[in-house]
């Protein structure tokens, strides 16, 4: 960063990653990947969805008619920018804007459009687990808004927030987007807000994009779309594991299959084993049954006051919110408390 602040990361290019660090990367994942696959009830973690196969595959989820999410949030972010950005009082000193989970930052640009234009004072800090998503997302800004201060810290979102932390006193303003909120158990999400707020100062502001309830026909087809591309989705992560893992899945053995319960707003992906069959991986031989489910990845669905009480129970008002047209997805502003 310009001035006294030290970088955050080198741009574009990122510092190698040493081998120490990659080799514990791959460990973490075969451990994650084995003891979900030594429950009871066998699960994999959608965190593992994104490797660059499966960037890919989510990119054209987005894309898809059925999917509805990514077009309501983008049209919040670019239709009602001024609504948006009014709670967070841009000429109030300088700020932080940190994006947790940028992805390709399509949305966010609007909003980097909108306070350049009105000569705000901030830094631009996209964070995502995916470096090859966050060297497209910098490659583009520097292009399309070469005056933007963009410091891309690639990995685990707390991690990177502490390190941000560490070495910025500005005013901070987290945007946590996408409904990625939504791929968090219950338990997982107020833990997590309430770790958000242990991190933030007084005064420091979270924007969140949260998927609302709505027709359930709608949500389910959401993630059952008919070009079948939330199937390869899930589909690539067995691969992934094949890859990675030294693993012998056999995809064509596995459906996908998707519920969707309106009460709880909990919509949720299974493969489904179409076989007995025994899959190996790094040598540890795993038993499925015939029609044995593999839970992959939960996608929840909010109403207005599930998202208020959110906010209360862990240490958060909020002080905005703003929804598409249709009313389907709402982008809360929530003000860390004193
Ligand atoms: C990243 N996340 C918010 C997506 C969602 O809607 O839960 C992931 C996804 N999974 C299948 N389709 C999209």
């Amino acid at each position: 960063m310009p001035g006294s602040t030290p970088q955050l990361h080198s741009v574009p290019g990122r510092p190698p990653v040493t081998d120490l660090s990659s080799q514990s990367a791959s460990e973490s994942f075969l451990d994650d990947v084995l003891s979900g696959l030594r429950h009871t009830q066998k699960f994999l973690s959608s965190k593992y969805f994104y490797d660059e196969t499966g960037d890919r595959l989510f990119q054209r989820i987005m894309e898809c008619d059925d999917y509805y999410l990514t077009r309501c949030e983008m049209e919040i972010f670019r239709d009602f920018t001024g609504d948006l950005a009014r709670p967070l009082n841009i000429h109030q000193g300088a700020f932080d804007l940190i994006e947790l989970g940028a992805g390709d930052g399509t949305k966010t640009r609007h909003l980097l459009e909108f306070l350049n234009k009105r000569a705000a004072d901030f830094r631009y800090l996209p964070v995502d687990i995916s470096g090859h998503i966050l060297d497209v997302l910098t490659q583009n800004l520097s292009v399309t808004l070469p005056d933007v201060e963009v410091y891309p810290c690639e990995g685990d979102y707390f991690d990177a927030l502490q390190r941000i932390c560490r070495i910025s006193e500005r005013r901070k303003v987290l945007l946590f987007l996408g409904s990625n909120i939504g791929n968090m158990s219950i338990e997982d999400c107020s833990t997590f807000c309430c770790r958000l707020a242990s991190m933030l100062d007084p005064g420091d502001l979270l924007v969140t994009g949260f998927d609302l309830k709505k027709d359930p026909r709608t949500v389910l087809r959401a993630y059952d779309d008919s070009d079948g591309i939330t199937r390869e989705f899930n589909l690539n992560l067995l691969r992934r594991i094949n890859e990675e893992l030294q693993a012998d899945f056999d995809l064509s053995a596995f459906e996908h299959f998707q519920t969707y319960d309106p009460g709880s707003g909990a919509c949720r992906s299974y493969l489904i084993s179409q076989q007995e069959q025994t899959v190996t991986i790094a040598g540890e031989r795993i038993l499925f049954r015939r029609h044995e489910p593999l839970f992959m990845e939960v996608s929840r669905k909010f109403s207005h006051s599930d998202i208020d009480a959110l906010a209360r129970e862990n240490g958060f008002t909020q002080i905005s919110e703003v929804c598409d047209s249709k009313g389907w997805f709402m982008n809360a502003v929530w003000e860390r408390n004193p």
